[in-house]
């Protein structure tokens, strides 16, 4: 719809829906590192603007599918946000995130003439072709509010844009980025009925985790621990996992913890991913019954898009964390073993990792000195890591800390590894054979739209079994340096501005010189201080080789910012 265009019912129609719809007034919306997020009562505002944009970015690019999800994550039960999933499932492009944030904040601040003038704006500039009908796949988190919520968001795109609207309720983040790609690529003919939801998530990550335990004939889980005992952070994780093991015999020992996400009230209340990697704790509900130095543990996060693991240590209850870093390096000397197998080199297919400034130091080296592949640190958020894994290597392995990342293959990868499966049958190579089938089946286990925890589960457990690997020996290949992540409340968090994929402060100026004496008295010392992109705070991290000093750099560092704001 643009004004030149459309009825003039259709301008009373988006006037009265702006009034019923926008409650929230006077009020400043942010497009963040995930989307908007905020406390769910003012967020009726954005939903309905969000549409608007979706159904805008959808007829840019020729009426196909955008996705549209309803989540704030690990956030508290009465927080909410939404984000928008591009064509081919990655997160919005950077360059409409502005445009985004522009329209909720008009129609939060100005008259609906200003929000028209705006939209025509964003069609004019773009060359958006107003015939074209729009295509939008919506999804929600199990909060409370995210029902009423998802109506804001459909308010218009029915009634003003005649959009196609594929609701699938209830499902997780990476569930719904997969299945916006999957609608992109699966455009049913006239006669197909075929219906997509959820079903087809499940049966292309069952088929893929299915055929690579074929392959090496494994049957359950017991060469390498006893059971998995799974927490869902009391989300929508819960239910689509629980659906989605059923399919799969090797998961029968599998446990549940933290599943009841029909009480939202309780959704990351004292568990999930989050809780566990920043308490270094066990989550609540894993009890004596379930403590067992055999078993491997996990976690999920609210919309399931993130996961890090855990075992308890011999004898004692001692926590192991096992983070994103850890992922990563798993993941990473598993591949690079297979691509050596193959006889397949680093010139053939460049493995690499992506890490933000929160990776452990210990990792990075590992990673360099140990596994001798690249590593690459971006920004934090998903899609800066994203993109460094998708342009810079063959094989990207991206992981953040908090345990949000995936692993993306390049179509160099799947031609030259193809190409050595060949050349393998030809010599009878069956080593190298296997290598290759390896490689291409553990690609499919991998959700390659995004951070998925339910495909990274899969990706962790295949990866253990086949290296035969217990939970300890993964953790043994290198240790953390002692760490700290700490948060400090500011009048402006805004004038906190970094350089150096956010290692270093270019404002307030006097600030990082002081922090360097800091860091250099401390042994193998590492900090860096930047600005929340989900609250208002800066965080500060700090590392070294010995957690007093670590404690004493984080206290210096946060009384010297707060000497620097006051
Ligand atoms: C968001 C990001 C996450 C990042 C976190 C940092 C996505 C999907 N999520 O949750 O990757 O680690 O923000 O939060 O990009 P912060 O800016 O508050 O430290
Ligand atoms: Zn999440």
């Amino acid at each position: 719809m643009t004004a030149h265009q459309a009825t003039e019912m259709q301008l009373q129609l988006l006037e009265s829906l702006h009034t019923q719809v926008c409650k929230t007034k006077n009020y400043s919306y942010t497009y963040g590192t995930a989307g908007f997020r905020d406390k769910a009562a003012v967020l009726d505002t954005v939903m309905f603007t969000t549409g608007i944009i979706a159904a805008l970015r959808s007829m840019s690019h020729n009426g196909k599918a955008v996705g549209v999800m309803i989540t704030a994550s690990h956030n508290p039960p009465l927080d909410n946000g939404v984000k928008i999933i591009e064509p081919d499932g990655s997160m919005l492009l950077q360059s409409w995130e502005s445009h985004a944030t522009q329209l909720a904040n008009i129609a939060a601040n100005d008259t609906v003439t200003q929000l028209i003038q705006y939209i025509n704006e964003i069609v004019a500039t773009l060359n958006i072709d107003s015939n074209v009908t729009p295509s939008i796949v919506v999804g929600m988190d199990s909060r409370e509010s995210s029902p009423r919520l998802m109506d804001c968001l459909l308010s218009t795109l029915s009634p003003v844009f005649m959009a196609k609207i594929v609701n699938h309720n209830m499902l997780t983040t990476p569930q719904l980025h997969f299945l916006t790609a999957y609608q992109n690529n699966h455009e049913p003919s006239s006669d197909d009925k075929t219906v997509i939801s959820v079903s087809q998530y499940d049966s292309k990550f069952q088929t893929a985790f299915k055929d690579l335990m074929n392959l090496y004939e494994i049957k359950d889980f017991n060469d390498c621990f006893e059971s998995l005992v799974v927490d869902c952070a009391n989300g929508i994780g819960a239910p689509q996992f629980q659906q989605f093991v059923k399919g799969l015999p090797q998961c029968n020992s599998i446990k549940f913890v933290n599943d009841d996400y029909t009480h939202p009230d309780t959704l990351n209340n004292s568990c999930g991913a989050d809780f566990v990697k920043t308490q270094q704790r066990l989550p609540a509900g894993v009890d004596d019954s379930l403590l067992n130095d055999n078993n491997l543990y996990c976690s999920f996060d609210g919309d399931a898009d993130r996961i890090v693991f855990y075992y308890v240590g011999n004898k004692t209850t001692k926590f192991h964390l096992l983070d994103g870093d850890k992922i990563a390096t798993l993941f990473a000397k598993f591949l690079k073993k297979l691509l050596i197998k193959a006889n397949l080199t680093q010139d053939d297919i460049r493995l690499g990792i992506v890490q933000t400034a929160y990776a452990n130091g210990s990792s990075t080296t590992y990673v360099l000195d140990t596994l001798h592949c690249p590593a690459s640190c971006t920004k934090t958020g998903v899609k800066h890591l994203h993109h460094e894994a998708q342009t810079a290597y063959d094989i990207g392995i991206y992981f953040e800390a908090n345990g949000h990342g995936t692993i993306l293959f390049s179509d160099n990868f799947y031609s030259k590894v193809q190409e050595r499966q060949t050349i393998a049958i030809k010599e009878n190579d069956l080593s190298s054979l296997k290598a290759s089938k390896t490689l291409l089946a553990f690609s499919k286990v991998i959700n390659q739209t995004v951070g998925d925890a339910i495909a990274d589960l899969l990706g962790v457990v295949a990866t253990l079994l086949i290296s035969k690997m217990k939970p300890s020996q993964w953790d043994n290949e290198y240790t953390d340096l002692p760490n700290l992540l700490s948060k400090v409340i500011v009048p402006d968090r805004t004038v906190f501005k970094t350089t150096d994929q956010e290692r270093k402060l270019t404002s307030p100026p006097a600030l990082q010189p002081k922090m360097d004496l800091l860091i250099n008295k401390i042994e193998q010392g590492r900090a860096f201080v930047r600005a929340s992109g989900t609250e208002d705070a800066v965080r500060v991290y700090c590392e070294g080789k010995h957690a007093d000093d670590v404690k004493q750099l984080s206290k210096d560092i946060e009384a010297l910012i707060m000497s620097e704001v006051n």
